[in-house]
């Protein structure tokens, strides 16, 4: 590997492609001169850079090449950094009220003061990586540039798979191109001489994932792992992104994009917001049982989305790799992620085979003997599980065998239909249609989930999670209510039709109503027959639901009372519901848009007609 060590050359501080953009250099210098790395390197994106750092990191221990899959490696994260981190999560603005009351603030001198704090020094004895790359196509007039810098080798190959990373960033940004400076340390200094450990972090009350979406700017702190450290996914392509979004007139949403094909050849771009580990990856690479429809997957987790000269909404996926949830995925729930996930894909946090190979819960029948996720002999019966809940895969997104041939189009594909939805065992049925745009946004901003393994804390308990925003809104989240329905206004009757489900609920006796995954076509093919008008739906006090006759059950062995029971719209329930949306929304005092509140009143009052 080539290197300069500091101090550093005036002219490219050792790039080895030509750098002209000055404020880039200084950038990369004043972070050199405050963490105090032994090395900088300038990253290009190569494959022969990512086996570089690969071999390097297997000699060292750090991650574990396996024998069954060509070009594969497993790491295993520090037992303490292994999801999102929502509690150290913050957005930082002047005014508290513009980060809103679901983000955590600190104001942006004293955040910078305490992290600047932080990073003296923090990169000594390690490399200092720099990572060019581009959100969406490169050339692409939605892309939208970042560099990253990080001590972490783990994240610049994580950065190749999950963005473009490399020489054309560079140029693309020219002498004076917009970028949105992403810092990340691992917080772990080296001293002369001492041993690295195989995932270096920090303690949890030194972890800050920061972002001053005022400057465009992104100061991530103590974590190696995934949204904490891939600073172009949650952190720019999401936070940073939504505020840029709201100023310039679009939407940076936690959606996948997917193309749905009917029997006679149409096609419906569908852009779903679900919850972290509540289903986007499987929905974007559906393989639908219903006979006749096909599926091609375009994104499994941002939507970048801009009014096209034609008034519609257009959509670009802005990553270019997957970084999915593995306990749960199989060949018989997403058999289009196992293929893809079949060579050249870091797994983290997944259990070892005996012949070299991961598993996780969900995959298969387990094997007698495994290695779990913390480096431990494991047998089936264990009472731990052998995969951490949030065990990820990063793989390339053109691996996937369904990847639409349009999923890089620079322009996007034209939307149809919005999907918000979470995980909830209750109350919520299979699916409801919003009546109008407002009362979609309503639907949306009252999304309601159990809390999953994404994020470090409590699982399984209820919250809101507007537009599955709410780990995610770089501004004040009734702002961005706002902003949804003035898009809307701007839309007028070229909107895509807005959806709501429910693939979770459950019976009394705990099991899943409904069998989920490929079979979720069904209602898919509602949701579209619906827009052409073919189909009808039952008016109830919550929305447009299907009469149990209105889907195509054609071969599915549904017991009826599962039916009846996904499709139950109970008034008591609904009442407390009621009451619940209320407390919710008075946590945005004022600045709660007036159509919202209209909507709380037209649902009492379709509530108390019946
Ligand atoms: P993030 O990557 O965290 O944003 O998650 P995601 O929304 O992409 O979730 P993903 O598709 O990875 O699903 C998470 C978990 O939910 C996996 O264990 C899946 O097996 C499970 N799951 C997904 N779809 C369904 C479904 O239709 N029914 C049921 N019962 N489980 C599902
Ligand atoms: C999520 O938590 O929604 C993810 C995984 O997609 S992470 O990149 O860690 O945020
Ligand atoms: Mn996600």
């Amino acid at each position: 590997m080539q290197n300069k060590s500091i101090p550093l050359e005036a002219d490219a501080l050792g790039a080895p492609y030509p750098v002209i953009h000055r404020r880039l250099l200084h950038w990369v210098e004043e972070v050199a001169a405050l963490c105090q790395p032994q090395q900088i390197y300038w990253c290009d994106g190569s494959p022969a850079e990512y086996e570089r750092l690969m071999a390097a990191m297997t000699a060292s221990g750090a991650a574990i090449r396996l024998k069954q899959k060509s070009n594969s490696v497993l790491f295993r994260s520090h037992p303490g950094d292994v999801a999102r981190i929502e509690d150290r999560t913050f957005i930082s603005t002047h005014h508290r009220d513009d980060a809103g009351p679901t983000n955590n603030w600190i104001a942006p001198d004293e955040l910078k003061r305490t992290m600047t704090g932080l990073y003296r020094g923090c990169m000594a004895g390690r490399t200092l990586y720099v990572i060019p790359f581009s959100m969406g196509p490169i050339g692409s007039p939605l892309a939208k540039i970042g560099v990253e810098i990080t001590d972490s080798a783990y994240v610049v190959c994580n950065m190749h798979i999950m963005t473009r990373v490399g020489r054309g960033v560079i140029e693309a940004l020219g002498a004076d191109g917009e970028f949105v400076p992403c810092l990340h340390s691992v917080g772990a200094p080296l001293r002369p001489g001492a041993a690295d450990i195989v995932w270096p972090c920090a303690p949890l009350e030194q972890k800050y994932i920061s972002h001053f979406p005022e400057e465009n700017l992104i100061w991530s702190y103590g974590s190696g792992y995934g949204g904490n450290a891939l600073l172009g996914k949650k952190c720019f392509a999401l936070r940073i992104a939504s505020a840029m979004a709201r100023r310039e007139g679009w939407l940076a949403e936690h959606m996948l994009i997917l193309r749905l094909i009917s029997p006679t050849g149409k096609h419906y771009h569908i852009a779903g917001a679900f919850p972290s580990a509540c289903g986007k990856t499987n929905l974007a690479m559906i393989q639908p049982t219903l006979p006749g429809w096909r599926a091609e997957c375009i994104g499994d987790d941002i939507a970048w989305t801009h009014i096209g000269p034609d008034g519609r909404l257009y959509a670009i996926n802005p990553e270019a790799g997957f970084f999915g949830v593995a306990p749960g995925t199989s060949v018989r729930s997403n058999p289009m992620a196992m293929a893809t996930l079949r060579a050249n894909t870091i797994f983290t946090n997944c259990a070892l085979t005996d012949d070299g190979d991961v598993w996780w819960e969900g995959m298969s029948p387990a094997p007698a003997h495994l290695i779990d996720w913390q480096g431990r002999a494991w047998h089936p019966g264990d009472a731990r599980p052998a995969a951490h809940p949030n065990a990820r895969f990063t793989v390339p997104a053109v691996q996937c065998p369904v990847i639409s041939p349009d999923w890089e189009k620079p322009e996007g594909v034209p939307l149809d239909i919005f999907i918000f939805g979470g995980r909830r065992a209750s109350v919520m049925p299979l699916v409801i249609e919003a009546f109008d745009w407002d009362h979609g946004v309503f639907l949306a901003a009252t999304a309601s989930s159990e809390t999953t393994a994404a994020n470090v804390g409590a699982v399984g308990n209820l919250r809101r999670d507007p537009f599955a925003m709410r780990p995610f809104c770089g501004y004040n989240m009734a702002d961005y209510f706002g902003h949804w329905l003035a898009m809307g206004d701007r839309l007028g009757d070229r909107a895509p039709r807005i959806f709501y489900v429910n693939w979770f609920r459950k019976s009394a006796a705990g099991k899943w109503l409904w069998p989920g995954y490929g079979e979720n076509s069904r209602v898919l093919a509602w949701m579209c027959d619906r827009l052409e008008g073919r189909v009808g739906a039952q008016t109830t006090p919550i929305g447009r639901l299907p009469e149990p006759t209105d889907l195509d059950l054609n071969g599915l062995a549904l017991p009826t009372e599962n039916l009846h029971e996904l499709l139950r719209v109970d008034a008591n329930e609904w009442q407390a519901e009621l009451s619940d949306i209320e407390r919710h929304f008075t946590c945005f005092g004022a600045r709660l848009p007036e159509r919202l509140r209209q909507q709380v009143i037209n649902l009492a009052t379709r509530l108390n007609t019946v």
